[in-house]
């Protein structure tokens, strides 16, 4: 194994020649997430690579980096495509730009609830969906969550669309969801999320959305005076690697990525819940207001020319499916 289990001098003093910081006969794994350690990104990826390591008898050193250590999403994803990356767990805001038959999943109010989202993901349908990666280089090993998006802002508690309107807000680098939130009235900004909470601080944009695990963990109570739960998209999270090295790996390795993957999408999973339960408390504590009362249909109604878009562009097939799962 590596330093962190080791250490560099049981090592050296077993007799072991070390390169870089792997030894002899293992395989770098490098796997980057945009969010910090202590979240749900973070377990996701320490679960991963003590479940790899464990599998394969440490024929990998598996290396972690946090808080966009090697890069944002969109570029980390951009990684794994070309290889310069092994592994990353990553949220699907920027996915449709590698894949564009997924962006199915970013559209607003298509799962009803946690056990919905888990379930599509979980089924041949997340299967089906999570092999379309392929066509990009890149392999799917396993959907996770990273939650329901809610709006936070620093201009007003927003309960209904026509509070939003001329709101400037961070958005992911997301075509569904920059297209209906242009139709909630809101300005969209699209950024890599490394930017945001600097941008949140020096009033570049008025607010941003995200789930509660990444408001809360990233801190961004402490310069955001209004949330409200407006659940209005659901967010996946997936965790991906490059389609040449999966492909050139014996078929036991492979199989341990995947279960790997699964253990790590578990860990995100738990903690995602604990977080749904605690964090608000955490937020008002720092002196969030937090807005639970929202006009619910209004901001459907208001989307549905955007789903229609959507229909219209992409067919009705996987958004049937999905919305159809029981
Ligand atoms: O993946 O960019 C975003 O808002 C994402 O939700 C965040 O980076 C977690």
């Amino acid at each position: 194994v590596h330093h962190r289990k080791l250490g560099v001098l049981s090592l050296v003093a077993a007799g072991v020649i070390m390169i870089g910081s792997a030894a002899v006969g293992q395989t770098v794994i490098r796997v980057n997430v945009s969010m910090p350690k202590n979240g749900h990104h973070g377990v996701a990826i320490d679960a991963f690579a003590e479940e790899l390591e464990r599998l394969t008898d440490d024929r990998y050193d598996v290396q972690t980096f946090y808080a966009g250590a090697l890069g944002a999403e969109r570029e980390s994803i951009e990684g794994v495509q070309l290889g310069t990356l092994e592994v990353t767990f990553t949220s699907t805001g920027p996915v449709p730009n590698f894949v564009p038959e997924l962006e199915v999943l970013d559209v607003p109010y298509l799962f009803r609830d946690y056990e919905h989202a888990r379930g599509v993901l979980d089924s041949e349908i997340g299967e089906e969906l999570l092999a379309r990666f392929e066509t990009a280089g890149i392999k799917g090993l396993a959907w996770a969550d990273n939650g329901f998006r809610h709006m936070t802002n620093n201009i007003r508690p927003i309960t209904s669309p026509d509070d939003l309107d001329g709101m400037k807000l961070r958005t992911m680098e997301n075509p569904v969801h920059i297209a209906a939130y242009r139709e909630l009235g809101i300005l969209p900004t699209p950024m890599a999320f490394t930017e945001v909470f600097a941008a949140l601080q020096q009033g570049v944009v008025d607010g941003q959305e995200n789930p509660i695990s990444v408001i809360e963990s990233n801190n961004f109570q402490e310069v955001q005076k209004y949330m409200t739960l407006t659940g209005h998209v659901f967010s996946p999270c997936v965790f991906l690697m490059n389609l040449d090295l999966f492909d050139s790996l014996p078929a036991e390795d492979q199989v341990a990525f995947v279960e790997a993957a699964k253990v790590g999408a578990a860990a995100n999973r738990a903690r995602v819940d604990e977080d749904e339960a605690n964090a608000l408390d955490t937020m008002r504590a720092a002196g969030m207001e937090i807005i639970e009362d929202i006009e619910r249909d209004a901001f459907i109604e208001r989307l549905a020319e955007s789903r229609q878009d959507f229909i219209d562009e992409n067919g009705s097939e996987d958004l049937d499916r999905i919305l159809n799962w029981q």
